[in-house]
């Protein structure tokens, strides 16, 4: 077993390479069928102290002395570990968060290696700028950056794509030779903590990925995002948190990426494949039981397919198994929390207070069995909805869309832009000049034309407006986390 490790029933802390208790726990639930599954120690201000000031040390050791190419060798082999522990990753990732363990398998884990491969290469080949300036006498300077860790930084994830987030900020983080204090998601802490153990096979030094646990104000996160010897604090969440955690490093000036909330709209023209557009906005809709902020809630279709393409979404969205996230058929799990169910159910109950109209779903779902002490409710269709309605403007993060019909091409563009989210958008057209056209007029940080969801990691990812400040993925995450020192010579 790696040294400091337990077998967890209490999820602990990680602070310099040994996994710490704390005075308070509080319970990780599984959201399949409420029982609890770990206890999770709670970081006090003092471990939160600790951790950074671990990171900050780890700075001046071994870490803070690695050349490039070792650094990126290391984050190459946090990937094979994580491929190695794949039948541990998956099952865990699974339990915290319900989602099916088709998905886990597919998406959550194969990706948090990728984002160590992908950084690691990235790193290795990021320019820099350079230029040769003339002066007054006739003769030259030579201008060159060169790039230098942040030093400690802060992240903050979510619970929907734990390991999957944390790792897209981890990898960069550190290949550009930061030490990194995280904060995972109060609901699933479990990931970030093996991946303490990961980095410890990798032979990752002591302190260089520290794990507090805890939940946002007067707790871990904000802990950590106060503190003076962070040097950058990198988020991702609801845009309302955002807002509050800007505020607290206002006051100490620190360089911040936040990732935030989305209300998403795809367009849907008379001229796409049907059946994979179909296929496509039901992937965008209920992947993940909804709860991506790059998900769909708003589908904007053309009226002349209108009536078809709503049948059909209700056909699919019917279609989708919901169970188990342990069935490896199983395609829809739960919510995350009761509390979580309570927001989105109260959103099914608004909509019809709104007028909608239920194509299908609007509730929960029964089971027979310990599944109904889960936090399911069922994939649902509205119509109907002003574009003025609560449910159109406002993040829901469930398996719900409003869908609507447009006439032109202008009147699309319009509605998908009247929103204060800019995350994401997808258009669905054969007629590519279209594609084109429409995608460069979307307010928002990432366009697909025929495909949701489709990443390259090298690609600038963001968002504008309340979904975010800032641009992570390749290079721009060589950027956010590094600083550039400016060297001017007279020649
Ligand atoms: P959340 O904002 O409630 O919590 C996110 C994290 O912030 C948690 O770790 C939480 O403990 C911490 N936190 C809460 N208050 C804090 C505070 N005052 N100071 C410091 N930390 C604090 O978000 P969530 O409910 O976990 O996740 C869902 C939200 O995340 C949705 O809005 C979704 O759209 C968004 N999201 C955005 C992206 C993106 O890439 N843009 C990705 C995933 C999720
Ligand atoms: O794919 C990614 O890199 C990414 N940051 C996805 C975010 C998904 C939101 O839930």
């Amino acid at each position: 077993m790696p040294r400091g490790s337990r077998q967890v029933k209490v999820i602990q802390n990680y602070i310099e390479g040994m996994f710490v208790r704390g005075k308070r726990e509080f319970a990780d639930a599984n959201p399949a069928d409420g029982s609890v599954i770990a206890q999770v120690t709670e970081a006090d201000q003092s471990q939160v102290d600790a951790a950074v000031q671990a990171a900050r040390k780890a700075l001046r050791g071994e870490w803070g002395r690695l050349g490039v190419r070792e650094r990126a060798a290391r984050l190459h082999k946090v990937a094979d570990v994580i491929e190695a522990r794949f039948d541990c990753l998956v099952p865990a990732e699974v339990a915290d968060t319900g989602k099916p363990v088709s998905l886990a398998s597919r998406l959550d884990v194969p990706r948090a290696a990728a984002n160590f491969r992908v950084f690691a290469d990235v790193i290795k080949t990021a320019g820099l700028e350079s230029f040769q300036t003339e002066t007054s006498d006739g003769k030259s300077a030579l201008n060159y950056a060169v790039r230098k860790p942040l030093g400690v930084v802060g992240i903050i994830t979510p619970w929907n794509l734990p390991l999957l987030l944390l790792t897209w900020k981890v990898a960069p983080a550190l290949a550009c030779g930061n030490t990194v204090v995280v904060k995972p998601s109060e609901e699933t802490p479990a990931t970030a903590t093996l991946l303490a153990e990961v980095m410890q096979q990798a032979g990752i030094p002591d302190g260089v990925y520290n794990v507090v646990h805890g939940f946002g104000p007067n707790s871990a996160g904000e802990f950590l995002t106060q503190h003076p010897d962070v040097n950058a604090v990198t988020f991702t969440g609801e845009s309302q948190t955002g807002a509050a955690i800007m505020k607290t490093v206002a006051a100490s000036v620190k360089p911040v990426s936040f990732e935030l909330g989305g209300k998403n709209a795809a367009i849907v023209f008379a001229d796409c494949e049907f059946e994979d557009a179909v296929n496509g906005i039901a992937e965008a809709t209920f992947l993940n039981t909804g709860q991506v902020c790059l998900c769909a809630e708003r589908v904007y279709v053309q009226r002349a397919i209108f009536d078809r393409f709503v049948s059909a979404l209700k056909v699919k969205a019917e279609s989708l198994r919901m169970g188990s996230p342990l069935e490896k058929a199983t395609e829809l799990g739960p919510l995350i929390s009761a509390q979580h169910r309570n927001k989105v159910l109260s959103y099914y109950e608004l909509a019809r207070e709104e007028g909608a109209t239920v194509v299908t779903g609007g509730g929960t779902p029964h089971f027979g069995n310990s599944l109904d002490n889960g936090f399911y409710v069922q994939p649902t269709i509205y119509t109907g909805l002003a574009e003025s309605a609560r449910c159109v403007k406002e993040e829901i993060f469930g398996p719900v869309c409003h869908v609507a019909p447009f006439d032109t091409e202008e009147e699309a563009v319009a509605m998908a832009n009247d929103t204060k989210y800019g995350l994401a958008a997808s258009i669905w057209t054969t007629d590519l000049k279209r594609g084109h056209r429409v995608a460069q007029q979307m307010n928002v940080g990432i366009t697909w034309v025929n495909c949701w969801f489709l990443r390259d990691l090298r690609t600038p990812f963001g968002g504008v407006g309340l979904s975010g400040i800032g641009r992570e993925g390749g290079i721009h995450s060589m950027n956010f986390y590094s600083e550039l020192n400016n060297i001017c010579i007279r020649l």
